[in-house]
């Protein structure tokens, strides 16, 4: 049973952003929760998906031509939060493709760099990935090593991503390489000598989803796949800008799922010759996860409108990312708590959106990280050091 709309927050949305949403609530439905147990059991991405998710506009949702759909940041929120509902991997595969990916080739390509991808990106007839993060740095990649020499006719990259989303089943990886000290981005496109990206396994978060490394080793690209108006650490953290957007209204979908599916099981539960929803203390835990979903989804509709409008601060959806995951981590934890025994099984969704949540805290910048992007946001004083 949804959760009644005790905000009417549908009222916000415009018939096509509502539209979006259904359509992507029925694939979810109808394409999604069937397999998710086994392929989340079997540690796969199903990529059969992928271009009928690119059929519902989902890739490149808001960026405008080459074949993409155009929309509104609300209505590419309204899909995220829906996918996300039904898991973690498939909003984070959107995320990499749209935020990661198309956006700066969108951004930062020449016309014949966003010629040659974005069309078949939109289509998902390729599949794009993001190299930023390295074995030593994470939280902090003003640090990365992987460099860039130019060479005649190119550029030879050298070094080792970590953590890389669909790099294993990408066509073109975006890799962020310091090139004279100074990073810059470059397309490295499936094939080429010396890329390599191998899985990383062993997961028990996001195991619907391909996290791998990137070896790079005398990679040879030529002179036209640098990202030429990408230079400095600017450069990709205007891309996880978008990417934390996104994380920012799917994580509310996750929330939302294991609130509803923990309201069904507390309403027919019985203990002590009552429904375990009928005792005080759970009705205290009901109360906040549906007022803390509530807040995010409030949070969120203003943070789209103001992304429509291009003014959107860093900080703000900082904000987002930070209050939005942390809440559906808690939540996700809290629902598992009110299954009791049953909360730990895979009959149910809660124990796999917790264990993907985890994973969802820690990228696109941690949960502290955000809290110190507030920090100085705030105090004009930086605390990462
Ligand atoms: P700092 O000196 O603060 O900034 C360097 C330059 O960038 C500007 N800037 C931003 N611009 C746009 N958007 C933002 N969010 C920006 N943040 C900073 C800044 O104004 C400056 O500009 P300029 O003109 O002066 O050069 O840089 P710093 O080295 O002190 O780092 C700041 C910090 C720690 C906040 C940053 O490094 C950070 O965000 N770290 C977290 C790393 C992270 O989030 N990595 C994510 C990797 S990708 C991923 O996780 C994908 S998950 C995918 C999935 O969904 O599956
Ligand atoms: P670290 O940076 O080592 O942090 C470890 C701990 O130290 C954290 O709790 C952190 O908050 C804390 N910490 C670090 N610095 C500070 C500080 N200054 N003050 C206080 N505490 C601090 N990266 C990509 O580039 N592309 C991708 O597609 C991608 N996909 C990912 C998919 C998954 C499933 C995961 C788990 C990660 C992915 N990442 C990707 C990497 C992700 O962005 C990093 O894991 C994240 O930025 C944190 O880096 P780290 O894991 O190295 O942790």
């Amino acid at each position: 049973m949804p959760l009644p709309d005790l905000y009417q927050i549908d009222a916000l949305f415009t018939e096509d952003e509502l539209m979006v949403r259904d359509a992507v609530r029925e694939f979810v439905a109808e394409r999604i929760m069937p397999g998710i147990r086994q392929w989340n059991r079997e540690g796969r991405f199903p990529s059969e998906l992928i271009q009928p998710m690119a059929r519902l506009g989902m890739l490149g949702a808001y960026l405008k031509g080459y074949g993409c759909a155009g929309v509104s940041y609300n209505a590419y929120g309204l899909m995220m939060q829906e996918l996300e509902a039904g898991d973690s991997g498939f909003r984070s595969f959107v995320s990499v493709q749209n935020g990661l990916v198309m956006y700066p080739i969108f951004t930062f390509g020449t016309q014949e760099q966003k010629d040659r991808w974005l069309p078949k990106l939109a289509t998902g007839e390729a599949v794009g990935c993001f190299g930023l993060t390295e074995p030593d740095f994470g939280s902090n990649p003003s640090g990365i090593i992987t460099t860039a020499r130019k060479v005649k006719g190119g550029y030879v990259l050298n070094g080792v991503k970590r953590w890389a989303t669909n790099a294993t089943i990408a066509d073109v990886a975006i890799v962020w390489a310091k090139l004279d000290g100074k990073i810059h981005g470059f397309l490295v496109e499936k094939g080429t000598p010396g890329f390599s990206a191998p899985e990383i396994t062993g997961k028990w978060s996001l195991r619907v989803s391909v996290s791998s490394e990137i070896h790079l080793d005398d990679c040879h690209i030529p002179e036209e796949n640098i990202l030429s108006e990408a230079k400095g650490l600017k450069a990709p953290l205007m891309c996880l800008n978008q990417a934390r957007y996104s994380i920012a209204w799917g994580a509310i979908g996750a929330a939302r799922a294991c609130l509803e599916e923990t309201l069904e099981y507390a309403k027919t539960r019985v203990q002590f010759d009552r429904p375990i929803a009928g005792f005080q203390l759970v009705q205290a835990k009901f109360a906040q996860m549906w007022t803390d979903v509530t807040n995010a989804q409030l949070l969120c509709y203003r943070l789209g409108q103001l992304m429509d409008q291009a003014i959107a601060k860093p900080a703000a959806i900082s904000m987002a990312k930070r209050n939005n995951v942390a809440i559906a981590l808690n939540t996700a934890r809290v629902c598992r708590d009110i299954l009791g025994a049953s909360g730990i099984c895979d009959d149910y969704n809660i124990i796999r959106h917790m264990n993907n949540l985890e994973s969802v805290y820690t990228y696109e910048g941690t949960h502290d990280i955000q809290t110190l992007i507030l920090g100085q946001e705030l105090t004009g004083l930086a605390a990462y050091t």
